[in-house]
């Protein structure tokens, strides 16, 4: 249990009773941490997390349409914490305070639906999570250490920002970044003729510096791009494309046999633009990638309308999803090289196409040669082996009727869009946990009204079969998630900022007028804030920055500004600012929001604005 006196709970009894004097807190070590690690069940994977035990992995879960990624603890399947990219989050200020808003760059709102971890040789190496936002069409990148947004890179020339994958190997230098949706390009009012004229609407494969976090280059198309995933040889990327009919209607999008699997070649995407085969569009460079026009891009025929792409941890084979076919296409990565040297056919790339059942979305991996795939329409989860589905294949159709291939079938609640199963995504794959993330939950949870949460179910996927075990409510909506086995993030993870990583942290509070600007610098210690009181005129520009002082793990301090509709938190050594006019005259409270003190009610403080 460790020493009692430096829990959480304790710790507000001791420094409540020491007083309001600041630096009680250094009575206290810097890092008292207790929680256990979980102790395994007998009999197979057990869910439980006794109280105080942590979990196994880490859930990285995309938010969807509240434009935020989450943190869940699996097995548990508890939300542990969120974290704000493009949406306004007033609890923790994101969106409100300067350093977001910069980041945000005028656009708070977004669609999260694929987080992704950065690697190293086919493994998350805990520095950064990428997320799409397909609403605004950019990227942010989230650093694991604090787990906050440090950088959102906006892309030109595409609409509807959707599969996102970070080069695996040898480590993530390149994330990809898939355009949905179908434009003109330029998309402005320099090309209005093409508005109505689909022929002349492009997708577009970008793809990104993961370190710089600057577009790198554009590869231009007739097809869209929907998912998209990257090889564990740092060769290619590669996307599913359900348009290549450039339709703008269901129908028209559903006219053609087939569309394709594109596979975007590296080495050639990089030797054109050293030789300098692009052009600039909106600043971007722009590689044609059209066919019959380009050697970058190989387009592999599949089934109508494919939805997901899946990499085998093994590296060997690409699973596409059939979506409207009841099938997925199974795509050897060794034989894409030879359809590049023109030695065999890109169809000849396919070494199988087993039958799956009803809606096939996404597919997962348990690291022993089986696939999952997720059927949206079936409301199922199939396991099948890989091994076996290319062996009927190989024998023909005879072979193929009896599905040898199918290990079992799941009923899920309902309507599945992802499903993920742990490390899943990486060389590592464990088979230990899979989640379906059910996009209806219809009668599994209290009624809380016509708008349902979604449901998020736990599956034990250790044995032969996959054995449900637990249904987790999920608020609108994870599209996408990834689970993270907990030694490769948990020591990344800091407890407190380094206080002067920002250039403008307080040490000391004061207040200074230059002409109508008007900067408060306070710092914040609970239970007091560095100020008791600031003057402002009505009408001043107002740049209040606030660092937090306190070193002791979890002591965060809420800054609010009453009637200013200004609120923000600061976690220990962290320092926020925000901008306002002081247009609202009279004496408003500066007050703690976050509770951080025995004496937490009364951390507040004047703001008196002067008419
Ligand atoms: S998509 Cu939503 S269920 Cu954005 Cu990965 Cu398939
Ligand atoms: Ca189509």
């Amino acid at each position: 249990m460790g020493d009692k006196r430096f829990n959480r709970r304790n710790f507000f009894k001791i420094v409540g009773a020491a007083g309001v004097a600041t630096g009680t807190a250094a009575l206290l070590p810097k890092d008292a941490i207790f929680a256990k690690s979980r102790k395994e069940g007998k009999g197979g994977l057990s869910q439980e997390v006794r109280p105080g035990e942590l979990d196994d992995y880490y859930g990285f879960w995309s938010g969807g349409h509240s434009g935020e990624v989450r943190v869940i603890g699996v097995p548990s399947m508890r939300e542990i914490s969120r974290i704000p990219v493009f949406n306004t989050d007033v609890a923790s200020g994101w969106g409100i305070t300067n350093e977001s808003k910069a980041l945000l760059r005028g656009r708070a709102g977004g669609d999260t639906h694929h987080v992704h971890g950065s690697y190293k040789d086919g493994v998350y190496d805990g520095k950064y999570l990428f997320v799409n936002d397909k609403l605004n069409n950019r990227m942010a990148r989230i650093r694991i250490d604090y787990m906050e947004v440090d950088a959102i890179v906006d892309v030109p020339n595409i609409q509807g920002a959707h599969g996102l994958f970070p080069q695996r190997y040898p480590r993530t230098e390149w994330v990809v970044l898939n355009s949905e949706f179908q434009t003109p390009v330029p998309n402005d009012a320099s090309n209005k003729k093409a508005f109505d004229n689909p022929q002349e609407y492009y997708g577009m494969h970008t793809i990104i510096d993961a370190e710089k976090m600057e577009i790198v280059c554009q590869v231009m198309l007739d097809e869209n791009c929907d998912l998209a995933a990257t090889d564990y040889q740092g060769k290619y990327s590669m996307t599913t494309s359900y348009n290549i009919e450039k339709g703008v209607t269901i129908s028209e999008m559903l006219a053609s046999d087939y569309d394709y699997m594109l596979v975007f070649h590296w080495g050639r995407i990089k030797k054109a633009l050293a030789a300098g085969k692009y052009r600039k569009v909106n600043g971007v460079k722009v590689l044609e990638g059209r066919k019959g026009r380009s050697d970058i891009v190989l387009r592999i025929p599949v089934p109508k309308n494919p939805h997901g792409i899946n990499i085998s941890p093994d590296g060997k084979y690409a699973v596409c999803c059939g979506k409207v076919s009841p099938t997925v296409t199974v795509v050897e990565l060794d034989r894409i090289d030879l359809a590049y040297a023109g030695k065999i056919k890109p169809e000849e790339c396919i070494v199988a196409q087993p039958y799956v059942g009803l809606g096939p979305l996404h597919t997962t991996f348990d690291g022993r040669g089986n696939a999952i795939t997720s059927l949206f329409i079936d409301s199922t989860n199939v396991k099948w082996n890989i091994a076996k589905a290319i062996e009927a294949e190989k024998k023909g159709k005879e072979a193929k009727k009896e599905n040898p291939h199918i290990v079992d079938v799941l009923d899920i609640h309902y309507q599945v869009g992802h499903i993920m199963a742990t490390m899943a995504e990486t060389r590592e794959a464990d088979g230990k946990w899979l989640v379906s993330l059910n996009k209806v939950s219809k009668d599994r949870y209290l009624n809380v009204g016509p708008l349902k949460p979604e449901n998020d179910q736990l599956i034990d996927i250790s044995g032969e079969k996959l054995r449900l075990v637990h249904d987790s409510p999920a608020y609108i909506e994870p599209h996408d998630c990834i689970m993270v086995r907990r030694d490769l993030i948990e020591s990344k993870v800091k407890h407190r900022y380094e206080m002067f990583d920002h250039p403008l942290a307080v040490t000391k509070s004061g207040v200074e007028r230059k002409g109508k600007k008007v900067t408060i610098r306070m710092t914040a210690n609970a239970p007091v804030y560095g100020l008791q009181e600031a003057r402002v005129k009505k009408g001043d520009e107002v740049t209040l920055i606030v660092t937090n002082h306190d070193e002791i793990v979890d002591l965060s301090n809420g800054v609010a500004i009453s009637n200013y509709n200004i609120n923000f938190v600061i976690a220990p050594y962290q320092t926020k600012s925000v901008t306002f006019t002081a247009d609202r005259p009279g004496v408003h409270w500066i007050y703690c929001t976050n509770f951080c003190h025995a004496l937490h009610l009364e951390m507040r403080m004047r703001l008196i604005v002067e008419v």
